[in-house]
């Protein structure tokens, strides 16, 4: 199954290229730096344009699990979400993943935003494990959905055929 409801919002996979969604807000799969690198965010700053990175330079920096949001520049999402994902092997990887994706949505439900996009937050140059990444993001998008929310769609996104079955997989 791709999509699900809970309560009033669904999730929903989705293979391909993030930068490409019309979500009102996509993620960034940042650094706590908020220096936009390769992966996710290479994507973004190549597409978005300079405001972007200007935008989180302003910002400065979050702790590894936080979030902040800027404009999206050039992309066809109005917003983006810097969130911080850890680094495989710097410790308590899961909470810190969890967090990340917490702090996301409740800056959306903050700015009242209805839509957003995540990308497999830290499964790249980070090298958090795909599997493990689908189910700490999963249950903890089900988590907050469950609650207080008027965010209505929340799209996981995939590069990836093999990261798109994980997640597939975690979803049923
Ligand atoms: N659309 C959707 N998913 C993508 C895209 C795309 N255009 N490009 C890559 N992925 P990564 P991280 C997938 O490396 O591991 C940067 O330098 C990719 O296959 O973007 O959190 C930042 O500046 C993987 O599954 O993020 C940070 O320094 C997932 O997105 C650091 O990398 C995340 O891969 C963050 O590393």
């Amino acid at each position: 199954m791709k999509e699900i409801t809970i309560k009033n919002s669904k999730i929903r996979l989705v293979q391909g290229d993030i930068t490409e969604l019309e979500t009102e807000a996509i993620v960034n799969a940042a650094n706590a730096q908020l220096i936009l690198g390769g992966g996710v965010a290479g994507a973004i700053r190549k597409k978005g344009g300079p405001t972007i990175q200007e935008e989180c330079s302003k910002i400065g920096g979050t702790y590894v699990g936080g979030a902040v949001i800027t404009t999206g520049g050039n992309l066809k999402a109005k917003y983006v979400i810097h969130a911080v994902g850890p680094r495989m092997g710097e410790g308590s990887e899961d909470e810190k993943l969890k967090n990340a994706t917490l702090n996301t949505l409740k800056l959306m439900d903050e700015k009242e935003l209805k839509s957003v996009a995540f990308p497999a937050i830290s499964t790249g140059i980070f090298g958090y494990p795909v599997n493990r990444c689908a189910k700490i993001m999963i249950s903890a998008v089900k988590e907050y959905l469950s609650a207080e929310t008027k965010i209505e769609e929340v799209i996981l996104c995939l590069f990836t055929d093999s990261d798109f079955g994980q997640f597939n997989k975690e979803l049923n």
